[in-house]
């Protein structure tokens, strides 16, 4: 069951898109059947048929929406094809969730302010592909993962909560993959419980601001527990 705002009493419509598994979706939909999350997913949108996460949204009750990106000649006419498709819904917030395609300019300032992402790395470390990789590559001793707002810079805009993971030794991309993915489990549905129930919110300078207080930094989950 959704659960309600405290501001408005109605929980905030809230758009999710995949292109994959959706164990990200899977942890927001579980938050929102605890009545946990402050919002209601309105619908599930992958731009791939396959994606295992329209199962789960299905299983969940969830209306799905396919758009394929293949039959679009080039990225912006995607986007607009996605901007209006999301339009029917009327999201307060839109949640990228393993969405792995790069959004334009246009589409994202038509949601700004009001678009998430969760990026498998401790940003402004390792933005783009291949994270996993990357942080084993370079010899860091930690990696995690960073909900941010996004803006037109790829993985750039102002973070909200990060969760650190050692890098332990033995330690391949897949290993290291899954033990971030348990932590982003838990931090995106806290992201988005903060902001649909008012807490969070980007202010006019690009600043994130929570309890009215603007961070200096990202959240780190482990100062919060
Ligand atoms: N769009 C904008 N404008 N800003 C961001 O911060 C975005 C975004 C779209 C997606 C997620 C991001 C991630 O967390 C994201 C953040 C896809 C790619 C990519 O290179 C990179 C980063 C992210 C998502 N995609 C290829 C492309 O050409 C396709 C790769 C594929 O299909 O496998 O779009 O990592
Ligand atoms: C997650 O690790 C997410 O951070 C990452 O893909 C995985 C999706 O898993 N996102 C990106 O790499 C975006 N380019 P999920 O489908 O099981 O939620």
């Amino acid at each position: 069951m959704p659960s309600e705002r405290p501001d408005t009493g109605t929980p905030l419509p809230v758009a999710v898109l995949i292109s994959g598994s959706g164990s990200n979706l899977q942890a927001l939909i579980d938050a929102q059947q605890a009545g946990e999350l402050a919002a209601d997913i309105r619908v599930v949108v992958s731009n791939r048929a396959d994606a295992y996460g329209l199962t789960r949204a299905r299983q969940a009750g969830i209306e799905t929406q396919v758009l394929s990106h293949r039959g679009f000649p080039n990225r912006a006419d995607y986007d607009a094809a996605l901007a209006d498709l999301l339009g029917d819904f009327d999201p307060g917030l839109v949640v990228l969730a393993g969405f792995m395609r790069i959004l334009t300019p246009e589409f994202v300032a038509g949601f700004h302010g009001r678009m998430f992402n969760i990026h498998p790395s401790l940003l402004p470390k390792h933005p783009g592909l291949h994270t996993h990789q990357r942080a084993l590559e370079a010899g860091d001793t930690e990696h995690g993962a960073t909900v941010h707002f996004v803006t037109e810079e790829l993985d750039g805009g102002p973070a909200v909560i990060q969760a650190r993971v050692p890098v332990l030794p033995g330690d391949d991309a897949d290993r290291l993959a899954a033990r971030v993915l348990a932590q982003e489990h838990r931090i995106y549905p806290l992201a988005v419980r903060w902001f649909a129930s008012g807490r969070l919110r980007l202010d006019d300078t690009g600043h994130v601001v929570l309890d009215d207080k603007p961070l200096s930094a990202p959240v780190r989950l482990d100062e919060l527990i």
